[in-house]
């Protein structure tokens, strides 16, 4: 029996589903496209001082350039080689940016796209951000250096090379993704140079990997990668961690492939629940907040300690990969708020915030012309800055949802309520829900038609406190709504519908 529990331990150790956020520190947030240097700034002055875990960068390494479309944000998702440099900054940007970020206990996790390099008609020539050689048609990447040998080709079993049929696990992890060259993972040799790669980035001072496309990769690759990783640094890190892995598997259900099989690696990407709450905040298909009672594995998802969560993502932003229609975004801004509200207040899942560049958006026949457009830049390619408002928003075109009152409030108020159960269920039969965290928090939604005015137990200490979604406390004083709990834990909410933001929050931090 012991034995049975000492081997179940190490094979759970072995994953690596803990993110190595500081204690108390419970989100992450994926600054897409962003410089180095700006990240830095936003580590120091923004995201430590208000409980940010850490941040989700673009890939680091060199990539393709591509000049039509012009520059567009996915050209860095074809990887040239692992030297750090992109349109986000050199390697002496990066250590700059790791080792700040660090010091203010915000870690970074690195975008890693391990699966494959460029697609194959890349070309041949110096067009990558280091200025690398490379040719995608002979399959040459001397800067790794990879080789014709180092590729899927002949393994795949479909007449064009690429994927063709999603229901075909082998087909999809043997063959090109949207003609992208295939890594042949099972190969120690490419094995060994993506863990050094990998091991490179730990060194310097990162706290993990998301992977991407890890659907396209076999488990056992992943594996077999994994179990070559050093330990994270000890100048910031404690001794024996491992680094935070988690992996993008898109399985909203009935393909060949499944998130399940990605457990034993680290956590795994849940698509459903980005999909499924924008449905519900929208009220497409008969859906109501009722319903989000039983949310979570309630809802057919993944164990909450192996997943992670989002609302949207870069990819169905856009249009790209999974989710469709019913996604939030900060194009919806006043339900995005709602379901980035219901998510960081919810228990289930390790939770990511999405921080967006605007581009404009334009719908031909049910598809974004303008999906493919690169972050905010000059004309020679480069990127702007983050520049900054006296408002506290961003400028240049920089969105910055984590940087929103409602948005950057709730994560506060997930670091408040962590650990805490799940608690004081009450809806109205529709769309007026509430809920709290024990005795730390409470949240009340509005998303019918019509006023709310209800009494409500929150399990709270008596006292008055500040709503930090319609302001917040500042100097003792709160700049919005004021919610007053009795001494019988119970309190008085009153949400129109017509609010700018129809929900309320309170948490013992919030208390005046
Ligand atoms: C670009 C061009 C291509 C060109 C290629 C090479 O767009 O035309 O061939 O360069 O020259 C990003 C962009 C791609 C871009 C690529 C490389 O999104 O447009 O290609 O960089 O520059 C699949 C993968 C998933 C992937 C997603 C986009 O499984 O891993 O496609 N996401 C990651 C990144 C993403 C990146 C890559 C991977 C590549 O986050 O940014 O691509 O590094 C089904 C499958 C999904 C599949 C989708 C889309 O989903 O289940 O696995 O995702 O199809 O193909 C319903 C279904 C749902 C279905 C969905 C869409 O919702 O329920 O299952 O419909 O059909």
């Amino acid at each position: 029996m012991k034995l049975l529990l000492l081997l179940v331990a190490v094979g759970l150790c072995s994953a690596q589903y803990n993110p190595n956020t500081r204690p108390g520190r419970t989100s992450i947030v994926h600054l897409f496209e962003w410089r180095w240097d700006d990240i830095a700034e936003e580590c120091e002055r923004y995201l430590a001082p208000n409980g940010f875990g850490g941040i989700q960068i673009s890939p680091p390494n060199e990539n393709i350039v591509l000049s039509n479309p012009w520059r567009p944000w996915y050209e860095r998702y074809q990887p040239i080689s692992y030297n750090l440099c992109s349109r986000s900054g050199n390697e002496q940007q990066f250590r700059d940016m790791v080792t700040r970020c660090n010091n203010v206990g915000v870690y970074i996790y690195v975008d890693a796209i391990i699966n494959h390099m460029c697609g194959s008609g890349g070309g041949a020539g110096t067009h990558s951000t280091c200025g690398s050689y490379f040719d995608a048609g002979s399959r040459d990447f001397p800067d790794v250096p990879y080789s014709a040998w180092d590729f899927n080709d002949n393994k795949c079993r479909t007449g064009s090379g690429e994927i063709e049929n999603y229901n075909d696990a082998n087909q999809v992890r043997d063959c090109r993704l949207v003609s992208l060259l295939d890594l042949a993972l099972e190969k120690d040799y490419v094995r060994g140079k993506v863990a050094e790669y990998l091991n490179n980035l730990i060194s310097i001072g990162v706290a993990g990997f998301r992977f991407d496309a890890a659907k396209h990769m076999w488990p056992g690759d992943l594996k077999a990668i994994t179990d070559r990783l050093n330990n994270l640094n000890t100048k910031w890190f404690p001794s024996g961690a491992k680094p935070f892995i988690f992996q993008e598997v898109i399985d909203l259900g009935g393909e060949g492939i499944s998130t399940s099989e990605y457990f034993g690696i680290g956590r795994v990407t849940e698509f459903k629940y980005g999909a499924k709450l924008g449905t519900v905040i929208r009220k497409w298909n008969n859906e109501k907040m009722l319903y989000l009672k039983s949310w979570g594995e309630g809802w057919g998802f993944m164990p909450s300690d192996k997943a992670l969560v989002f609302v949207d993502n870069h990819d169905n932003q856009r249009g790209h990969g999974a989710g469709g229609a019913s996604i939030l975004t900060f194009f919806d801004a006043r339900m995005y708020k709602m379901g980035i509200g219901f998510m960081l207040a919810h228990p289930y899942g390790f939770t990511r915030i999405m921080s967006s560049y605007r581009w404009p958006r334009n719908w031909v026949n049910g598809r974004d012309v303008n999906d493919w457009i690169g972050p905010p830049s000059n004309s020679d390619g480069s990127t702007k800055h983050v520049t900054l408002n006296a408002d506290t928003t961003c400028g240049n075109d920089w969105v910055c949802e984590h940087r929103w009152r409602q948005i950057k409030n709730m994560v506060i108020f997930r670091n408040v309520v962590d650990g805490q159960p799940f608690s004081n269920w009450w809806d109205n039969g529709s769309n007026q829900v509430a809920f709290g965290r024990g005795n730390k928090g409470f949240i009340v939604f509005n998303n019918d038609d019509w006023y709310m005015d209800v009494t409500l137990y929150t399990g709270l200490p008596a006292g008055t406190y500040c709503d930090v979604i319609s302001g917040q406390k500042e100097n003792g004083r709160c700049t919005g709504r004021q919610i007053s709990v009795d001494s019988n834990g119970s309190a008085r909410f009153q949400i129109s519908n017509n609010d700018e933001d129809p929900f309320a929050a309170i948490h013992v931090d919030s208390k005046l």
